[in-house]
């Protein structure tokens, strides 16, 4: 029995210790996302913060889906992560739709 009770243990703080804490964050930018170049530009620069593990961007809907290790990052960080390419990123709200400014000049032709 108390080798039982010793192997759930073990088990687990093993468990414990693999789990990651993986989450998800919807930012959207200013300025806005124009086409592929401005895609390109947050994707390649934001892939490399630490912590990120997939970068999606949408540029219909404006958004950045990021998945992160919530370990070894946070969302101001990511945030800062846009600054250093003269972004300004914020998280998008539940629900929230945001409309293209189609009047805003794309920043990198
Ligand atoms: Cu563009």
């Amino acid at each position: 029995m108390k080798k039982l009770i010793l192997l759930i243990a073990m088990l687990l703080t093993m468990t414990v210790g693999l789990a990651k804490d993986i989450k998800t964050v919807v930012l959207t930018t200013v300025p806005q996302m124009h086409c592929e170049n401005c895609e390109k530009r947050i994707k390649e620069n934001i892939r490399f913060e630490k912590g990120v593990k997939k970068i999606e961007t949408d540029v219909e809907h404006q958004t950045v889906t990021i998945t992160y290790d919530a370990d070894k990052t946070t969302v101001e960080n990511l945030i800062k992560g846009f600054e250093k390419i003269k972004y300004q990123a914020r998280e998008v709200k539940e629900g929230e739709q945001i409309v293209t400014n189609e009047e805003e000049e794309c920043p990198n032709m």
